[in-house]
């Protein structure tokens, strides 16, 4: 199983991203921690230099497996399920506008925080409709490439839309193309799925993605979550991604990735 951690390209406020801001000291660092690959945070692709950006994960000898979005949101507001629709064209635009990014990287984009929280007023219903919209237009604008896009279920705490495995599922039905499928966080399913391992089945060859927290969303082995058999069940759906470190720069950022990637090696 390949392992990467997540890395933002820019400083950014989401604490759950360990590493930020000197982007070629902390890309060799994890390098020679023994990762695989890097997950970018990347908050808007016009200011990212690709060419300088993927010489320095190659010259590391990393992939980049995924591109994280939801600093878009965080920071900027932008969503696909605003009530204001020149917010969510901007979310869309936004997302398209990862489209050559993540092709030239072989990454897939990741739509998280980027779906936004129901606006005050708005039904439930109207929002999923513009996520399927938005998402059906993402879709369209990868049209030529072999990129796709994950969608994220998230914990009730971060959003209304979209919690769990099984919504997640209707959701990727409801859009109906092979380009857009679910990232799966241990984080957010301890918190909202009766048995992490059978939501995994259920999810089967719709993950693109998977984020690995503890319970505590610490490293992999400072909590309670099994990762042995976690990962075994993954295995098992015939996933051959990567398995990517989203987790709390504690007790800092250097000792999370190093005990982190200890623990996985020491369950796969
Ligand atoms: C992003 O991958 C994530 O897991 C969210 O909790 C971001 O807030
Ligand atoms: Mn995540």
């Amino acid at each position: 199983m390949k392992l990467s951690i997540v890395l933002s390209t820019h400083a950014a406020a989401f604490q759950a991203v360990a590493f930020k801001g000197d982007f070629e000291a902390n890309v060799a660092k994890i390098a020679d921690w023994g990762y695989d690959g890097v997950e970018l945070a990347v908050r808007d692709p016009a200011l990212v230099d690709a060419g300088e950006l993927e010489r320095v994960v190659r010259a590391h000898r990393l992939a980049v497996p995924a591109i994280g979005t939801g600093q878009a949101w965080g920071e900027e507001g932008l969503s696909f399920t605003s009530d204001d629709e020149a917010v969510r064209r901007a979310a869309i635009e936004r997302i398209a506008s990862h489209v050559p990014l993540a092709e030239r990287l072989g990454a897939v984009i990741i739509l998280g925080l980027i779906r936004g929280i129901t606006p005050d007023g708005q039904s439930h219903d109207r929002s999923m409709e513009y996520l399927v919209e938005a998402i059906r237009a993402c879709a369209d604008a990868a049209a030529g490439t072999d990129v796709r896009f994950a969608l994220e279920p998230m914990n009730r705490y971060e959003t209304d839309l979209v919690h769990s495995v099984r919504q997640g599922l209707d959701l990727v039905g409801a859009v109906g193309s092979d380009r857009f499928g679910l990232l799966l966080d241990t984080f957010h399913m301890n918190i909202e799925e009766p048995r992490i391992e059978a939501s995994i089945r259920d999810a089967g060859d719709r993950i693109y993605h998977f984020h690995v927290a503890d319970s505590n969303r610490w490293y992999p082995g400072a909590g309670h979550l099994d990762f042995r058999r976690i990962l075994e069940v993954l295995g098992g759906t015939g996933y051959d991604g990567f398995v990517s470190g989203e987790f709390m720069a504690e007790p800092d950022a250097d000792l999370a990735a190093e005990r982190g990637i200890a623990h996985l090696k020491s369950v796969i």
